[in-house]
């Protein structure tokens, strides 16, 4: 990928090979880390860049010592050459660039901002671009986030993921494919639609992020209450195409389609609220954001922690379990982690004992979870609640974890009692730092209750 002065973040949106070696380290390290990831049960994909190569930039060397030639439109490292990208005629704009989004043609055969893009109707390409993400199977990922789908045309990427070898078996099983998500901005309007990419694999679902944020922020009169039918029935994808989150790389620094709408890790407290309810509602594959902290706010180009020579930091982990050195680690506050658990908890379950007041919302995932949120910025949420779960008692997962087992376990945050009709109090401050409860039976305390004393929600 090229290397930027400044040290940009999304240079390695500009490869010169298909090298793996980049500024957070060598081939031999990812392999490593693939490896060690897979034997713990953690998956990786990799973010694929197909469509494209560097922008025009000129004459360059990328990070891995490759050299290019944007004149000459030469990659040799690969190697592609002039061949090998769609032709200024075939592209047909005065710049060679996209200028207007309603043109399917050029959308999909001129350059994205300015970046050379290689045309995948090439048997050429599609072999090189095959054997860049057999290498990559051929490690133990999993599967690609496909970067810039929108800009292929469906059937030549289509042609593509179907060439590809199965998962290796010792990590996968026989007979396994890789996972496939497909990066298509689609929020109406356009006439590429997401629609067009369903039979790859998944596909983006901007408007997800778009409306929860408009939800959750109250604009534009919504309400939590007008969340129960959250999915399909607002324009978006069916579920089972869908790859859902609150934001992502681009539109959490107004890159990509990016408006004020979108939530971000700046806004902890919405944002934990949005997460959560993501998380809990059976809708698409959902994706959990991790940053970093960058300043200035408004530079939209800063890169990831790095030393003096622009190599990512390694992310140092606190005694408390969140990152330190401006990693912002999403993934790892207590609330967001403790409601990826949830998810896969009530996987297969239905939502039941939906609740909705203006902008509190209760409900339950079968008979194995439920989620309450106050977004109401001046009225408690108050009373009994049907849960669904088992009588007992349990500790909430978003103020606190439950640790130890069995008659010796306990909640280090709210616990909460269920009756025997499943019913149970809950109070929700609209001022609390985390105005949500959350209780799941795997969250389910012996009959002791616990040794240590319990904390009101609504604490910080
Ligand atoms: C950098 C420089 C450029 C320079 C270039 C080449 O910033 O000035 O020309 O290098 O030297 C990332 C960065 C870019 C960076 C690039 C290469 O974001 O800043 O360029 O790396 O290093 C479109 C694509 C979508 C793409 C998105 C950014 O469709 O695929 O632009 N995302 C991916 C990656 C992204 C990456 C690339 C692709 C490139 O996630 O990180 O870029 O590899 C409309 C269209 C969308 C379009 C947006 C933005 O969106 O529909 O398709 O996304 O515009 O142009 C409303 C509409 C919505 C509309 C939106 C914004 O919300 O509903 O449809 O407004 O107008």
């Amino acid at each position: 990928m090229v290397w930027s002065p400044h040290r940009p973040w999304w240079e390695r949106y500009q490869p010169v090979s298909y090298k793996l070696i980049s500024r957070s380290g060598s081939e031999q390290e990812f392999a490593d880390m693939v490896e060690r990831c897979n034997k713990v049960g953690v998956r990786i994909f990799v973010d694929a860049v197909i469509n494209h190569m560097t922008g025009d930039s000129g004459i360059g060397v990328g990070i891995a010592d490759s050299t290019f030639n944007t004149y000459e439109q030469s990659y040799p490292a690969v190697p592609y050459s002039i061949h090998d990208f769609n032709s200024k005629e075939k592209c047909g704009t005065q710049s060679g660039n996209i200028e207007n989004y309603n043109n399917v043609n050029e959308v999909r055969n001129c350059r994205l901002v300015s970046l050379l893009d290689l045309d995948q109707s090439k048997s050429w390409v599609k072999d090189r671009i095959r054997d860049y993400l057999n290498h990559l199977i051929r490690l133990g990922v999993a599967g690609f986030r496909v970067d810039a789908s929108k800009h292929m045309w469906p059937d030549e990427l289509k042609a593509i993921v179907e060439s590809l070898n199965d998962l290796p078996e010792t990590h996968f099983g026989a007979g396994q494919r890789a996972f496939v998500f497909t990066e298509v901005i689609d929020m109406g309007g356009e006439p590429i639609t997401k629609y067009e990419y369903t039979g790859i694999g998944r596909v983006t679902e901007f408007l997800y992020g778009m409306k929860l944020g408009e939800v959750f922020r109250r604009w534009n009169n919504q309400k939590l209450e007008y969340l129960q039918f959250f999915g399909e029935s607002w324009g978006m994808l069916p579920s089972g195409y869908a790859w859902t989150f609150v934001d992502n790389h681009d539109n959490q620094r107004k890159h990509g389609g990016g408006g004020d709408m979108v939530l971000t890790f700046w806004e902890p407290r919405v944002y934990k609220m949005a997460n959560a309810f993501m998380l809990a509602w059976p809708y698409g594959y959902t994706k959990v954001m991790s940053s970093y902290y960058w300043y200035p706010r408004e530079d939209t180009d800063v890169g990831p922690p790095a030393d003096s020579y622009g190599n990512t930091n390694t992310v140092p982990i606190n005694d408390d379990g969140s990152c330190g050195g401006n990693w912002a680690c999403e993934h790892r506050w207590r609330q967001i982690r403790n409601m990826v658990a949830f998810r896969n908890l009530v996987h297969g379950t239905a939502v039941e004992n939906w609740w909705g007041r203006g902008d509190q919302i209760a409900f339950s995932r079968g008979r194995k979870g439920f989620l309450a949120i106050n977004n109401d910025y001046s009225q408690t949420m108050s009373g009994e609640f049907y849960t669904g779960l088992p009588e007992g008692f349990y500790c909430d997962c978003i103020s606190g974890d439950m640790l130890g087992s069995g008659d010796n376990a306990y909640c280090t945050g709210q616990t909460l009692s269920v009756n025997s009709m499943g019913r149970t109090h809950i109070n929700i401050r609209s001022d609390s730092e985390n105005p949500m409860i959350a209780i799941h039976v795997d969250y389910k305390l012996g009959s002791k209750r616990g040794n240590i004393p319990t904390r009101r929600n609504g604490g910080k």
